[in-house]
C-alpha cells in the first residue's frame, strides 16, 4: 500500500526532478533530463502526471517547427504511459526582460509581452489538456518602493488576470487558474506574498470564481506562518484548486525540501486536511532533490515524497480509528444545545444571552487535555502506538 499508484494522483513538476542543482553560489551539479525521459520515470515510480512552464519544455527563441517536434515527443510519452499534465503554468521569472516584474513591470511594453507569451502557454497547456493554469508571480514584486507603484501593481496585474481568463473563456479552454502566494525569493518582498493576501484579491477579480488558490508549504513557512492554516482556509473559502507540496526549514532561503522532511506534524495535518477536507485535484510535489545528489538521488526524492504522504495517509486512518485518541477529541469539545440555540441572532436570543450567568471561574479552570492529546500523535508519528 505505500507503493504509489496513478489512482493516488501524484504529480511532478517537469522543473522538480529536472532540477539541475544549481543555487545562488554553484554551478549545476546535475546533468538536464529530457521530459519524455521524466514522463518514463515517473511512471515507473507510480505518479500519475507532469505539469510544466512552458520553457521546461519548449526553450526560449525555440522556432515553431522545433516546438511542434518537441511537443509531440512529450505527447508520445505521455500516449504510452497514460500520465497526464493537469496544470500548466508560464516562466514569467527567468528571463531578464521580467527583471522588475511580469504582470507589474512598470514598462506596459513588459506587461504586454507577458500577456503574449502567457497566451501562448496556455496555448500549449490546453493542447496538452491541462485543466488548471498557475500563476506564480516570481518576480511580482520590489526591492525598493521608492517606483511608487505599490498601488499600480496591484491593479496592473488585475488588469491582466482579467485579460487572462476573458482569453481562456473566448478560446474555449475552461481553465481554473490558481494563484500562488509566496513571500519573498527571488524579490525581496512579493505582492500577495500569502495565502491569505491572495484569497483578499481574487473577489476584486471580474470573475472571481475562476480563480483560487495554489498554496505551498515552503512559502507560508518562509513568511513565518502554518501551512496547514492556510490550507484550512483556503478549502474553507472552496479555493483550493491546487497544492504545491514540499517542506522547508523556517527562517532560512527557498529549499524547496522533499515532502515531509523536516517538519513531519504539520505534514500530518496537511494530509489530514488534503484527505478529508473535500479536495480532489492533484497532489503534486514542487521540490527538488539536494544540490548534493546525483540522478539516482532524483529518484530517491521522488520515491520519498510519495511514500511519505502515503505514509502520513496511514497515519491519519489510524489517527482516525484510534479510540483513546477518539474519546480525548470528544472530550475536548463541549457542546450545549441550550446555548448553541442562543447563539442564533435574534433580539430575544440577544437579550437571554446578554443576561445569561456563566461561571466564569469554572470555565478558566477547565484543562482540555491537549499536552495528553499530542502526546498520542507523536508517539503515533514515531510507530509505537
Ligand atoms: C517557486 C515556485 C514556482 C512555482 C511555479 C508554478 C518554480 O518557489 O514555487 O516554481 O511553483 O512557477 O507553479
Ligand atoms: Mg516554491
Ligand atoms: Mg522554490
Ligand atoms: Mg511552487
Amino acid at each position: 500500500p505505500l507503493n504509489p499508484t496513478p489512482a493516488d494522483r501524484f504529480t511532478f513538476g517537469l522543473w522538480t526532478v529536472g532540477n539541475v542543482g544549481r543555487d545562488p553560489f554553484g554551478e549545476p551539479t546535475r546533468q538536464p533530463i529530457s521530459a519524455p525521459y521524466i514522463v518514463r520515470k515517473l511512471a515507473e515510480l507510480g505518479a500519475s502526471g507532469i505539469n510544466l512552464h512552458d520553457n521546461d519544455l519548449v526553450p526560449l527563441g525555440a522556432t515553431a517547427a522545433e516546438r511542434d517536434t518537441i511537443v509531440s515527443d512529450l505527447q508520445a510519452a505521455l500516449a504510452e504511459t497514460g500520465l497526464k499534465v493537469p496544470m500548466a503554468t508560464t516562466n514569467l521569472f527567468g528571463d531578464p526582460a521580467f527583471k522588475d516584474g511580469a504582470f507589474t513591470s512598470a514598462d506596459r511594453r513588459v506587461r504586454a509581452y507577458a500577456l503574449q507569451k502567457t497566451m501562448r502557454s496556455m496555448d500549449l497547456g490546453a493542447e496538452l489538456g491541462a485543466q488548471t493554469y498557475v500563476f506564480w508571480g516570481g518576480r511580482e514584486g520590489t526591492e525598493v518602493d521608492a517606483g511608487g507603484k505599490l498601488m499600480d501593481a496591484l491593479a496592473w496585474f488585475r488588469e491582466s488576470l482579467n485579460f487572462l481568463a476573458d482569453y481562456s473563456e473566448a478560446q474555449g479552454y475552461g481553465y481554473r487558474f490558481a494563484l500562488e502566494p509566496k513571500p519573498n525569493e527571488p524579490r525581496a518582498d512579493i505582492f500577495l506574498p500569502t495565502v491569505g493576501s491572495a484569497l483578499g484579491f481574487i473577489p476584486t477579480l471580474d470573475k472571481p470564481d475562476l480563480f483560487g488558490v495554489n498554496p505551498e508549504f515552503a512559502h507560508e513557512t518562509m513568511a513565518g506562518l502554518s501551512f496547514p492554516h492556510a490550507l484550512a482556509q483556503a478549502l474553507d473559502a472552496g479555493k483550493l484548486f491546487h497544492v504545491d507540496l514540499n517542506d522547508q526549514k523556517m527562517g532560512r532561503f527557498d529549499q524547496d525540501l522533499r515532502f515531509g522532511a523536516e517538519n513531519i506534524k504539520s505534514a500530518f495535518f496537511t494530509v489530514m486536511l488534503l484527505e478529508e477536507g473535500g479536495y480532489t485535484g492533484p497532489l503534486h510535489f514542487d521540490a527538488h532533490a539536494l544540490r548534493t545528489e546525483d540522478e539516482a538521488g532524483v529518484w530517491a526524492f521522488a520515491r520519498g515524497c510519495m511514500r511519505t504522504y502515503l505514509i502520513l495517509k496511514d497515519k491519519v486512518a489510524q489517527f482516525r480509528a484510534d479510540a483513546e485518541i477518539t474519546a480525548a477529541l470528544e472530550a475536548y469539545r463541549v457542546e450545549d444545545t441550550e446555548l448553541a440555540a442562543l447563539s442564533r441572532f435574534s433580539p430575544e436570543n440577544a437579550e437571554a444571552l446578554k443576561n445569561r450567568e456563566f461561571d466564569r471561574e469554572a470555565l478558566g479552570r477547565r484543562g482540555p487535555g491537549l499536552e495528553a492529546l499530542d502526546q498520542m500523535l507523536i508517539e503515533l508519528l514515531m510507530g509505537v502506538r
